[in-house]
């Protein structure tokens, strides 16, 4: 019995100790999902805790901070973000903070070169709000927040200059500031973000963090029981948007996206379809792929939950019920959607940062253009990205590089005398590893380096592929017989229409459609 006291005591302390934590961008009032382009904790039963060392790293981004997630959400210019914190990460329980936590709010930005790959600790940051206590109402902004169900509303600086940005809200609980020693708690989170604009204008002064606040401050040894006012300043002073220093933007978004043909979300892990089988093996193999994602994901998920993995882990016994009933055909329900936004916002997922346009095509010293099937012929060639997602050394990065669809053998599908592409073609006796035009080759048979050759219309035969679109050079060839007689279809309108940025009402509409023909690569 005194075992069993203690662990319900250990319980009810660890209830009883939930703090709040920032777990969700809004973005124009559409939910991200929770962890969505959010770095959070990933220590469940701490992730609301404060943090008291106002000199740790952690000060920048909070508990494991410092490490990226793999997505980056996309704002406009002068967008309305809303931050929303919760007692509970998972939401098991209502409640955005204790009436007991009150204190000064503020929302932090600092530009980076890339949102996932950033410290977040050092220079750079710099304050677009804040809010300490209205004396009007005797309200200090944790109180606000409170009765504001957890959400912190900014809006981004109008000229602020396109790019990527980790954006930070801040709240600073001073109930036990008084005490001996001293105990202000800051609660506080970032989200990465790329800001969609034109504008070019950075704040010339910028802070570092940690640093930006000493533990002598007396803004975070405010007593609030006897309080003394004004509320002395606390950090920098806000950015008014004068005061500035113009930079170019970066005018296009290539990391952090969710590949338009996604099947599933988690916080930052995603799935795609699986390839299609129609045998028995093909089936069993599905099976095994499909529950070892489903373990990626549990693997990956922050505090906030598992939800999205719940759903792939449906489709993944649905997979094997079918293969053990002997239906090989599938996978079933090919390329529905399982969780096409956060429940029961559909206006949100429109929000997804989609990789939704083709983010580079061939180099334009292409001696050739792709054909007609491809639509990267009708986009402009303004950028060369990087090949987003996957690939990033994030903590969190969907783990989906761990398919085991074997590389082919060497002796079989890449016969010695492979030339390297001197016209941007591939395919034969021709690979675009090495080539000017980037070491992968798309289906359709052109060498590139942007995800529509590496990734999902990738073939490994005739170039490198992002790892876990490896697929056997049977596979390969099949997919390539198909995606011939689908450019003769109607599939070039699709695309067309693709291109010029519609692609979650277009994926949503590709439900029925068979995966390959989700692209004109
Ligand atoms: C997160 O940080 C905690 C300490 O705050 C550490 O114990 C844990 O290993 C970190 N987790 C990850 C996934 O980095
Ligand atoms: C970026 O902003 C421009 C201008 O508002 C808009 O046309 C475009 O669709 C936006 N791009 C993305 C990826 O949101
Ligand atoms: C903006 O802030 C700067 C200090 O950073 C100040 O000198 C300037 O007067 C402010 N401008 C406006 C319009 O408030
Ligand atoms: C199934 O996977 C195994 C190894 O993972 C492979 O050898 C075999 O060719 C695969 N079969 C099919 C039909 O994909
Ligand atoms: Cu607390």
């Amino acid at each position: 019995m005194r075992i069993l006291t203690l662990s319900y005591a250990l319980a009810a302390l660890q209830m009883g100790t939930a703090h709040t934590v920032f777990t969700t961008l809004f973005i124009n009032d559409a939910n991200q999902s929770p962890g969505t382009c959010v770095r959070m904790p990933m220590t469940p039963n701490k992730a609301t805790f404060p943090i008291n060392d106002l000199k740790s790293d952690d000060m920048a981004c909070g508990y494991n901070g410092t490490a990226g997630v793999a997505r980056v959400c996309s704002i406009p210019q002068a967008a309305k973000l809303d931050f929303l914190f919760v007692e509970y990460a998972d939401n098991s329980q209502p409640g955005a903070i204790d009436t007991s936590h009150k204190g000064p709010c503020a929302v932090y930005m600092k530009r980076v070169e890339s949102a996932i790959q950033d410290k977040a600790i050092g220079d750079g940051w710099f304050k677009i709000w804040e809010d300490a206590y209205d004396a009007v109402t005797s309200q200090w902004c944790t109180e606000k927040l409170m009765k504001n169900n957890g959400m912190l509303s900014v809006k981004v600086p109008e000229n602020l200059a396109g790019g990527y940005y980790l954006i930070r809200p801040e709240l600073l609980a001073l109930h036990q500031a008084d005490k001996s020693p001293p105990n202000p708690q800051f609660y506080l989170g970032c989200a990465q973000i790329f800001l969609n604009s034109t504008a070019t204008s950075l704040p010339m002064d910028t802070v570092k963090i940690p640093g930006y606040v000493e533990p002598t401050n007396p803004a975070v040894l405010f007593n609030i029981y006897i309080p003394k006012w004004p509320y002395p300043a606390l950090g920098p002073a806000l950015y008014n948007g004068s005061n500035s220093v113009e930079v170019k933007p970066i005018n296009r978004q290539t990391e952090g996206l969710l590949p338009y043909n996604f099947v599933v979300t988690n916080a930052n892990w995603w799935a795609l379809e699986l390839d299609p089988y129609s045998t028995s093996d093909g089936c069993k193999n599905a099976s095994k792929v499909c529950f070892d994602l489903t373990s990626q994901c549990y693997n990956s998920a922050p505090p906030t939950g598992s939800s999205g993995c719940r759903l792939w882990e449906a489709k993944c016994n649905g997979v094997r019920d079918a293969c053990n009933a002997g239906n090989f055909n599938g996978p079933p329900q090919k390329n529905k959607v399982l969780m096409p936004g956060p429940p029961g916002s559909t206006k949100s997922a429109r929000y997804f940062s989609v990789l939704d346009e083709i983010l580079t095509t061939p180099s334009t010293t292409a001696a050739q253009t792709p054909g007609p099937s491809s639509p990267s012929s009708q986009t402009p060639s303004t950028t060369t990205a990087q090949t987003p997602g996957p690939s990033s050394s994030s903590t969190q990065t969907p783990s989906t590089t761990a398919v085991p669809i074997p590389e082919p053998s060497s002796s079989t599908s890449q016969p010695p005398a492979m030339k390297v592409s001197l016209d941007g073609h591939c395919g034969g006796a021709q690979t675009c590893k090495g080539s000017a035009f980037g070491d992968c080759c798309s289906k359709h048979g052109w060498c590139g380096k942007a995800v529509e050759y590496c990734g999902y219309n990738c073939l490994a035969d005739y170039g490198t592929c992002l790892g876990q679109y490896k697929f056997a050079r049977e596979d390969a060839h099949r997919r390539r017989q198909r995606s011939h007689g689908w450019a003769r279809g109607h599939g070039w309108a699709r695309s067309n229409g693709w291109a010029k940025g519609h692609g979650w009402e277009f994926a949503n509409e590709w439900e029925d459609v068979p995966e390959w023909e989700n692209g004109g690569f």
